[in-house]
């Protein structure tokens, strides 16, 4: 009997272990949304063999956290380089994983050649016209019925909603993201569209995206869905206002994707320091970097509460929402350790600089049998 009984204390003991290392995230929440990652240019390169490990266990989805950015696609006029992109979809295919494309249209990552005009001065609206034209019927016509949806317009929107005065707008007109839509449209006309930007939880800019996702609509032009990017904090944002967007949005038929979920442990550098706007650009200073010999138990519980509430929201509202990203596969990467402020030792994702699953992976993993109906 003692023996049978340690027999069997030996299964169930060998099945947890099964369970910490073989369930994986993406098995989980299959029923729901996907779950996806962002990789960098080297991970592409497969010089992180590990992270791939961890991509193939956990994530069905990729974005190309920066190798399909203008500046890399098309660095000087109509000189493509496909390399790195193309590596990316192989690696996609392999994996079987969805591929996502980032980003069409964008203020930055774009070259200055884009904007200016032969004689050294800004572009002609008809110049401009034809680049965008050009550039996107390139991009999205090589990766036709490979990539399913495309970031088309990144962070068109000031924090207040307004439109951003970015060389875009002054250029073409208020209308260019009608415009890129539909030229994405055309080049593929089975690809998913997105508008993707940041702060999409605050109300001010929750109501700016509405308004591009009516303009759009009121265009007849196709838009599949709202991407909110997800860069956030320990103590921001209110999850009542991510719920809120999340709502708002589905209300005007459009989905919901969370396109680039990290969570910084980091002390706020200043105010302005919400979100994703990539001027700010500061010089380490020691005392707003507190944890680079190690992440204290008691934050990465923080941190931890932070993305199961997160996720919690994400799952009651999974009828809307067809896709999480985590921006990066593990905190060595994270480009939240260089922003606001270069140089510091964050902990912003689900997977350790050794590519070990943090204690949230297990609790994400566990969230998913909570709710099952
Ligand atoms: O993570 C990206 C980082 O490696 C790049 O240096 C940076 C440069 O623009 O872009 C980062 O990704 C951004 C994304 O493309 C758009 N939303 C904000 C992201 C973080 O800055």
């Amino acid at each position: 009997m003692k023996s049978v009984m340690g027999l069997l204390a030996g299964v169930l003991l060998s099945q947890s272990a099964m369970a910490a290392s073989d369930i994986s995230l993406k098995q989980a929440y299959a029923p729901h949304f996907l779950v996806g990652t962002a990789l960098s240019m080297a991970q592409i390169e497969g010089k992180d063999p590990a992270a791939l490990g961890v991509v193939q266990q956990h994530f069905n989805a990729l974005t190309a956290e920066n190798v399909m950015k203008w500046e890399e696609l098309q660095p000087k006029e109509g000189d493509f380089h496909f390399g790195p992109a193309d590596a990316l979809l192989k690696l996609a295919e392999q994996q079987q994983a969805t591929l996502i494309g980032h980003t069409l249209l964008w203020h930055q990552q774009t070259p200055a050649w884009v904007f200016t005009g032969p004689d050294g001065k800004t572009a002609s609206k008809a110049l401009l016209l034809q680049r965008l034209t050009t550039h996107i019927n390139t991009v999205v016509g090589r990766y036709k019925g490979k990539v399913k949806g495309w970031d088309v317009v990144n962070e068109a929107l000031n924090d207040d909603g307004s439109l951003r005065d970015s060389p875009w707008r002054k250029i073409l007109g208020d209308d260019y993201i009608v415009t890129a839509f539909q030229l994405a449209q055309a080049a593929d006309p089975a690809a998913e569209l997105y508008y993707n930007d940041y702060n999409l939880y605050n109300p001010e800019k929750r109501q700016g995206a509405v308004r591009i996702v009516q303009q759009l609509q009121k265009a007849g032009v196709k838009l599949t869905g709202v991407g909110m990017q997800g860069h956030y904090g320990l103590d921001y944002p209110d999850l009542q206002q991510v719920e809120d967007s999340i709502v708002a949005f589905a209300a005007t038929g459009a989905q919901v994707m969370i396109t680039e979920l990290d969570i910084t442990v980091l002390p706020r550098v200043d105010d302005n320091a919400i979100g994703a706007d990539i001027s700010l650009n500061q010089k380490l200073q020691q005392q707003l970097n507190p944890y680079s010999q190690g992440l204290p138990a008691a934050i990465e519980a923080l941190q931890q509460q932070r993305f199961t509430g997160l996720f919690r929201i994400f799952l009651r509202h999974s009828d809307t929402i067809s896709r999480v990203t985590l921006w990066g596969v593990n905190d060595q990467q994270s480009w939240r350790n260089n922003w606001p402020m270069q140089g510091r030792t964050d902990y912003a994702l689900l997977f350790d600089r050794q590519n070990q699953p943090k204690a949230v992976v297990k609790a994400l993993l566990n969230l998913v049998d909570e709710v099952k109906p």
